[in-house]
């Protein structure tokens, strides 16, 4: 095959698609040359932990959002590979909820195993990406940070796998040119301890907002007000947590929130989520949407279908995530294979328009969980990925659910059942809540 083609970022997105070529070959199919460029030293994504924030060594934009002391925010048994098992990987079952390292050497270890390296060019940055009308290929300009230079090559397909929880969104609120203290995006953040003895405030309610607050009341905060623009969490919170509606203004070091309320705070945390960005990409190339579950413009949520030659893996809000970017890479490796016949634009704009019109309607996080369902069941049916039982996935979701809902301090205490292997994971030796300690040989020690 002399077909070329171009991903942007090896993050677990762009993996599951090299990993997903690479077992293809071994099943004999010819492979087209692959290109994979990532800007980082290495591979992993958001995976990687990074003390650096604001710019790096390259003055690159950071990419990493993730802090220490993460841990899992769902159960492991919900985002476990198919085709590579937490058992195959550690050689026994472990906790539900590992932090992130132990998630991090879990996705290496499969890479590691299938031999994908080669295909990353490390510390190359994609700055552009043009697509030519008449020779229907793309021209990727990058940049090899380590000598800076800028170089440009032709590509028939261009797959945009570099996330979308790295470029923040921050809104202003009025009186914080003058806050005394700290206001910093949960992109910037990294280490609770900061906020140990203060008081906090945190904007924000979705997944970001509950851990910083957890995070903060872990370690010692001496009290976090978190505010909603929405609707509140209705988690059951703990004596220092508390919640309230959104901030209208603050004046020297008090908030002042929409019912009238008040509170003195040393610092403020925005947990207000992030932007698809893609400044690399030419305006009809580039996906503008918001955070959400169904991505309007992409059929099957992977194929751009204004010019089915550009995919994109990962760009969904996630419930799903590591296996469900497993089905998206496979199926997007075979639109690129042309094992996958795409309809005409307009059948896809229909299907598009349909799955659209359903995510709409959805109300509670039980018919979210069940919506993303199934849109991996509907790409899991179009591909040789080995079929797992997806509603076996839902129903860890729900479960986890009602987890948080019951005590949203001890939801990662709780045991899963693998649905790839049905083993049912020990418990943790420590709770949650005491466990300071976030590195693999701590998490895994018996
Ligand atoms: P990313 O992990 O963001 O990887 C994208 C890659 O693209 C990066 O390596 C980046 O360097 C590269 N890149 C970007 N732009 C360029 C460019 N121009 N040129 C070259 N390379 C580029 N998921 C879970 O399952 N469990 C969790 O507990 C969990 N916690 C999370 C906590 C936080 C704070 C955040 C932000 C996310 C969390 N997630 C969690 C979700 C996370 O997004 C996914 O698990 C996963 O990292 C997404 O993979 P990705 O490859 O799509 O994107
Ligand atoms: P999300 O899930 O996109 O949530 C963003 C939150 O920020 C959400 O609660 C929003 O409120 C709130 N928000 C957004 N803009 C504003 C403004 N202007 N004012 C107040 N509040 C605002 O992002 P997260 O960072 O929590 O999660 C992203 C990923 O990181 C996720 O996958 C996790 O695994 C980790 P809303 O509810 O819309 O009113």
């Amino acid at each position: 095959m002399s077909e070329r083609v171009a991903i942007i970022g090896a993050g677990p997105s762009g993996i599951a698609l090299l990993h997903s070529f690479q077992s293809a070959a071994n099943k004999g199919q010819a492979l087209p040359e692959i290109v994979c460029f990532e800007k980082q030293e290495d591979w992993g994504g958001l995976w990687n932990y990074t003390w650096r924030t604001g710019t790096d060594e390259y003055g690159e934009l950071v990419h990493g959002s993730m802090y220490r002391h993460l841990w899992s925010n769902g159960p492991k048994e919900a985002l476990e590979f198919a085709d590579y098992t937490f058992e195959e990987h550690f050689g026994r079952s472990i906790p539900s909820f590992p932090p992130r390292e132990v998630l991090r050497d879990y996705i290496m270890g499969r890479a590691e195993k299938s031999n994908i390296k080669g295909f990353v060019r490390f510390r190359t940055s994609v700055r552009n990406v043009t697509y030519n009308e008449e020779t229907k290929k793309f021209t990727v300009t990058a940049c090899n940070l380590l000598n800076q230079t800028n170089y440009s090559e032709v590509f028939d397909y261009v797959v945009v796998a570099s996330g979308h929880f790295s470029v923040p969104n921050v809104p202003r609120f009025e009186g914080f040119e003058t806050f005394p203290g700290r206001i910093l995006h949960s992109h910037d953040y990294r280490d609770a301890s900061e906020f140990t003895g203060k008081d906090v405030l945190v904007i924000g309610t979705s997944y970001s907002g509950e851990d910083l607050a957890l995070q903060c009341y872990k370690f010692g905060a001496k009290s976090v007000t978190l505010s909603y623009r929405t609707k509140p969490t209705g988690f059951k919170w703990p004596d220092r947590i508390s919640e309230v509606p959104l901030l209208t203004r603050v004046q020297n070091k008090t908030a002042y929130f929409k019912d009238g309320s008040s509170k003195e705070v040393d610092a403020i945390l925005l947990c207000t989520g992030y932007q698809h960005s893609f400044p690399f990409l030419s305006n009809e190339l580039k996906l503008q949407c918001q955070n959400k579950l169904w991505i309007p413009g992409l059929y099957k949520g992977v194929v751009w279908t204004k010019n089915p030659k550009l995919l994109y893996l990962g760009m969904q809000d996630q419930f799903y995530t590591f296996n469900f970017f497993d089905v998206e890479a496979w199926y997007a490796r075979d639109v690129v294979l042309q094992r996958v016949k795409l309809p005409s634009k307009e059948e896809m704009e229909e299907d598009d328009l349909l799955w659209q019109q359903r995510e709409a309607k959805l109300q509670t996080d039980e018919e979210k969980i069940y919506f993303q369902g199934d849109h991996v069941k509907a790409l899991l049916a179009e591909t040789d990925y080995p079929d797992f039982n997806v509603d076996a996935i839902n129903e860890c979701f729900v479960e986890w659910e009602h987890d948080k809902a019951e005590n949203i301090l001890t939801y990662r205490d709780k045991a899963f059942k693998s649905v790839m292997t049905g083993t049912v994971s020990p418990v943790h030796h420590t709770e949650w809540l005491q466990a300071t300690d976030d590195s693999k040989e701590a998490f895994l020690a018996n």
